[in-house]
């Protein structure tokens, strides 16, 4: 079959949806914009496959970017989904379920003694920022170079001319004022973030990081640097954020904080906990969480945030994790399957190297160590693009950008990870 014929459904949703929605897609990324081509509209999945509109089928490495780690549909999830749906779908009221899910959070990730859900990763970061802002009194924050937390205006914003000048938009829309109180630094970068606490510490309300990076692709925190960002916080005042949207529940039950065990005043979460519905959550210290709304003055509110249906999934999510073997299980299919990839691109000649994270995990087209957003756009993105593409022809979809992390589950079986290794042999083999 012609490969106009493989995607027809999928394109001809494309040019459609093209006329009613920017760039066709909700979210960005979607778009194959950094990998080209056209993307496949999707129609349904299950276990680690998903089917697009023409009925192909795909070994799916993207996982709804993070939240599928028990696999598509999984039957207690759904079936969870379906009871809760005949008794409603909102209700704009307190209900018993955002009690169990918050008992379950806070149970699992310790620093989290009181949390607030919301429907988004966005919205957690956000509020999270405001929260810390409300709470120490001060305006200005720090981030990562390469680290993404979501579109909140104050988390667009690109370095300045130095590491303690003034940030810069990083998106049309993002006011001057409002990026300006924004700081960033390199990621993995000691000396910078030393520099930036001498200089202007006592004005900083917050760091938040990704205290293992997945967007810009895969980066691991090098050995002592989130007790640095523990140590220069608690010193000065300020408030420690592990956005742990993606590794939240991911690398372990309790997130990236309990594999490097550090302590954040806040964290914030998203993706699993809402089992693949509309999660986010922010949570933290109590002196910390009992200033927002209502109790304290820090203004934070959602119409769906702990909506029934989304929190069901959730919680059904979270309780089928507490058998902590899915950890080691899902960590040691990466395992194979990234060694295996740098093998078969090793036959082939191919410069790569792979960081990896539990389940989490970037082949970068480079042959350096990737450590930080420098050495991570020294890839070659152009190769990326084709191998992705090979991959795609050969059944495997990843994730359709260099820098992201692609995400493993229970359902990747021994059988799907070899299956997936031949496709990239062959994939390699055709790249040059
Ligand atoms: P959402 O608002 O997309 O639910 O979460 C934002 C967010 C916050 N923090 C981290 C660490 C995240 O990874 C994200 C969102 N991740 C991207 C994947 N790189 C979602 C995919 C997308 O933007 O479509």
């Amino acid at each position: 079959m012609s490969e106009t014929e493989t995607y027809r459904r999928s394109s001809e949703l494309f040019h459609r949806a093209q006329n009613y929605i920017p760039g066709g897609v909700n979210s960005p990324v979607r778009a194959f914009r950094a990998v080209g081509g056209e993307p496949l509209f999707i129609a349904r999945a299950s276990g680690a496959e998903i089917t697009d509109a023409d009925g192909n089928n795909y070994i799916d490495y993207i996982g709804s970017w993070g939240p599928m780690i028990l696999g598509h549909a999984h039957p207690e999830v759904i079936s969870a989904i379906k009871e809760a749906a005949e008794r409603g779908t909102s209700y704009g009221a307190p209900t018993e379920l955002e009690v169990e899910i918050a008992q379950e959070i806070s149970a699992s990730v310790p620093s989290v003694e009181k949390v607030r859900l919301t429907s988004s990763g966005t919205e957690a970061t956000m509020s999270a920022i405001r929260l810390a802002r409300g709470f120490t009194g001060r305006d200005r924050i720090v981030k990562f170079v390469g680290c993404y937390h979501g579109h909140g205006d104050s988390l667009l914003v690109k370095a300045g001319s130095g590491v303690a000048t003034f940030g810069l938009p990083d998106s049309p829309g993002v006011p001057a004022d409002l990026a300006k109180n924004t700081l960033t630094i390199n990621f993995n970068d000691f000396a910078a973030l030393e520099e930036v606490f001498d200089q202007v510490g006592k004005e900083i309300a917050a760091i938040i990081v990704e205290p293992v990076v997945g967007n810009m692709g895969c980066v691991l925190p090098k050995p002592g640097y989130l007790e640095k960002l523990r140590e220069v916080t608690a010193k000065a005042g300020s408030l420690l954020i592990f956005d742990e949207v993606m590794t939240g529940f991911r690398l372990s039950r309790g997130g990236a904080q309990q594999i490097y065990d550090i302590k954040p005043d806040l964290t914030c979460l998203g993706k699993i906990i809402g089992g693949g519905l509309p999660v986010g959550a922010f949570g933290g210290c109590k002196d910390v969480m009992n200033m927002l709304a209502p109790v304290g003055p820090v203004y934070q509110a959602g119409t769906l945030s702990g909506n029934p249906l989304a929190v069901t999934a959730g919680l059904a999510t979270l309780r089928l994790l507490k058998d902590e073997s899915i950890y080691s299980q899902v960590e040691k299919a990466t395992k194979t399957l990234v060694d295996g990839l740098l093998e078969a691109a090793k036959e082939e000649g191919i410069s790569v190297t792979a960081n990896r994270a539990g389940s989490m995990f970037t082949l970068f087209f480079t042959d350096k160590e990737v450590t930080d957003w420098e050495s991570a756009k020294s890839s070659d993105t152009a190769k990326f693009a084709k191998f992705f593409h090979k991959m795609l022809a050969e059944g495997v979809y990843l994730p359709p950008s260099q820098f992201e992390a692609g995400f493993l589950g229970i359902a990747h079986t021994e059988k799907i990870i070899e299956q997936t290794l031949t496709a990239a042999r062959k994939a390699f083999k055709h790249l040059t």
